[in-house]
Parts: C-alpha cells; structure tokens; sequence
C-alpha cells in the first residue's frame, strides 16, 4: 500500500513579509484585531521589519490596497483587518459583500495569500466579542493563518 502524501502547513515561518491593511472605519474594533495581529506575528519570530501596516478608510478601500501589496511581490502574505456592523451600517451587505469578494478573486489573481479578517456582524456587541473578549481576537486568528497560508505554499512549490 502505498503512504498518502500529506502537505500542510506549520504555524512558524521564517524569512516572511506580511502586510496588514486596516480600516479606520469602527477604529475601537479594528484597532483591537490590530494589536493581536502584531502581537501573535511577532510572538511567532516575525521580525518588526518584515510587516508594514497600511490604513485606509474603511472596507471599501481595503482590496485596492491588498492588491497592491499582493501585487508588487514584496509580501508573502497580506492581512486586512476591518469590522462592518449591520447595525449601524444601511448598506451593510454591500460593504461586507463587496470587500470580501473582492479579497477572496485578489488572492487567486496573484497566488499570495489574502487572510480575511473583517469582521461582519450584526451588531457591535458581536463585534467586540470577536476582538479580544468571549469569542477570542480573530486578528490573532488572521496572524496565525497568514503564517499557515505562507508555509504550505511554500511547500508546495
Ligand atoms: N466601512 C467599514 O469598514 N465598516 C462599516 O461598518 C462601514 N459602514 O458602516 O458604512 C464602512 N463604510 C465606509 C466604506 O467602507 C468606505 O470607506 C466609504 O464608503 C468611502 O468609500
């Protein structure tokens, strides 16, 4: 019987650059997912000098300048970090569908990684939770599959 390969990645990678393109929009949030992105990249051996943090206005802003990065071929992996709040948001399904369709075709278009961290809920007790208290910091998350994402492409090519 032959072994079935298996290639995954691993949470620690060497020699990466990684991105991270922030939205001011809900800054309370979003600053949060922030510092638990950095914190979680650097507690991981990612060197200060290997991540540049980009702000933008709000989600709508976030892909062009994902693209950017993902493009120049500079990065191993680029990180957005938003938060969209149907409460407080009328055209709620458009800023939440359009940034993450957008996010979603950049990372096929380029083969670099996109880690989609905007955060989409209902409401901003929601979106807090997912910031650093009951339900975690989905900025730690993104920082961890980011890290993921790099090194089982590289093992793969
Ligand atoms: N941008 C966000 O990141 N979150 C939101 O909840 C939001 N709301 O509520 O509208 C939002 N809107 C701004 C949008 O992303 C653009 O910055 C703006 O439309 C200018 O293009």
């Amino acid at each position: 019987m032959v072994d079935i390969k298996k290639v995954d990645g691993d949470l620690t990678v060497s020699n990466a650059k990684i991105a991270v393109v922030t939205g001011r929009f809900n800054g309370f949030i979003v600053e949060s997912l922030l510092a638990a992105t950095l914190d979680t990249l650097q507690r991981a051996g990612i060197t200060s000098g290997d991540i540049t943090v980009s702000h933008v206005p709000g989600a709508l802003e976030i892909p062009l300048v994902v693209q950017t990065f993902a493009a120049s071929g500079k990065y191993d992996a680029v990180i957005a970090l938003g938060a969209v709040i149907r409460g407080s948001t009328p055209h709620f399904d458009i800023v939440a569908g359009e940034s993450a369709r957008a996010l979603s075709s950049i990372a096929l278009a380029t083969s670099v990684p996109v880690i989609n961290a905007i955060l989409t809920t209902d409401t901003i007790e929601q979106a807090i939770e997912r910031a650093g208290t009951k339900a975690g910091n989905k900025g730690a998350d993104a920082a961890m599959s980011a890290m993921e994402m790099i090194s089982l492409l590289r093992k793969i090519n």
